[in-house]
């Protein structure tokens, strides 16, 4: 099965009702797992989610076997696959809201706590470049809509018109005959980009950018462009990004509570199982939507962990760049 295979992206609405729930009858008691015997350690190290970090990966290595640091590294690696109009979930090729309109989320982190993000764009063709902006540029760390589309300007970033691909304009007209809402398990389509580096120096950064869900209501953002949501970095200790539904990663701090976790000395993918546990503690609709997560802690080892089967993510390590399955909490 692969990641199209998970939810529909209306699993908004279910998840919206699942708030603050108990665990439904059929919920299992949550397991932890203390150890990801498949992690190794070492430096540098470049991860990222789904297939199309595999591409991402190779961008970011470059970038650091040219001697580029860390969060050049992050910044090239995700461009990759927000350029690509045929990807529908990054970048300008993503597939719109509800209006027809693509609007764009992206953050950037790295190891000392500086951040920058941008959510509610347009028209941006990388929304992480002006995320990183926002972070080198301004006393800011998060800004949206079209302020931040004139601070792009203002630093001689295009902005362009609002224009769906031949793919996503035919999506979206299907999706209109009908404005389904209804939950369908297992069809998703949206699948951001979070990517995280450690650089031969130990330095770390981590970026994040997505259209977000498709068919979302015009103004709605998600968690990648939430600091401690979608990513977080900390030096001291390693970094986590996430995808999937983002309401329930906002609900949660799912990156944040996996740096914590890796901070009390938990292993990456302990960490990552500790952070899906609370998305399903806090969601008895869990069966219903995807979040994958990806820790990795400051002597390169990593972990990944998927709510459902089919999250996969680019590992590359040892010279490898690899496409990896992780395991899941529902098996
Ligand atoms: C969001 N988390 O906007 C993003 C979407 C995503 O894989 O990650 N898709 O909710």
């Amino acid at each position: 099965m692969d990641r199209k295979t998970f939810i529909k992206t209306t699993a908004m609405a279910a998840a919206l009702t699942g708030v603050g729930g108990k665990l439904s009858a059929q919920g299992e008691d949550p397991k932890v797992v203390k150890n990801n015997p498949k992690s190794k350690s070492g430096l540098p190290i470049v991860i990222s989610t789904w297939n199309h970090g595999i591409a991402a990966n190779e961008a970011a290595w470059k970038v650091l076997s040219e001697g580029g640091n860390a969060l050049d590294a992050a910044e090239r690696g995700v461009w990759i696959v927000e350029a690509d109009p045929n990807n529908t979930s990054v970048g300008l090729g993503g597939f719109p809201d509800r209006d027809g309109i693509v609007t764009l989320d992206a953050s950037i982190m790295v190891d000392g706590g500086q951040a920058g993000s941008v959510a509610f764009v347009q028209g941006i063709e990388h929304p992480i470049s002006l995320a990183r902006a926002v972070m080198e540029k301004t006393p800011h760390v998060m800004m949206v809509g079209e302020g931040a589309e004139l601070f792009a300007e203002s630093i001689g970033m295009k902005r362009l018109k609002n224009k769906l691909t031949p793919t996503t304009e035919k999506a979206w007209q299907e999706w209109l005959k009908e404005k389904n809402y209804k939950p369908i398990i297992n069809i998703e389509n949206h699948d951001t980009i979070g990517l995280l580096v450690i650089d031969q120096d130990g330095a770390m950064a981590g970026a994040c950018t997505t259209s977000g869900l498709a068919w979302k209501m015009h103004g709605r953002v998600g968690d990648s462009p939430i600091i401690g949501a979608g990513l977080f970095v900390d030096g001291d200790v390693g970094a986590a990004t996430c995808t999937g539904l983002g309401e329930t990663v906002l609900r949660t701090l799912a990156s944040h509570v996996a740096v914590e976790e890796m901070r009390r000395g938990a292993t990456p993918q302990s960490a990552c199982e500790e952070a899906i546990t609370r998305i399903v503690k806090k969601h008895p609709n869990f069966k219903d939507f995807q979040v994958g997560i990806l820790a990795v802690n400051k002597n390169g080892e990593h972990g990944a962990y998927g709510l459902h089967k089919g999250f996969n993510y680019a590992l590359y390590q040892d010279k490898k760049n690899e496409l990896i399955d992780a395991d899941s909490y529902v098996k």
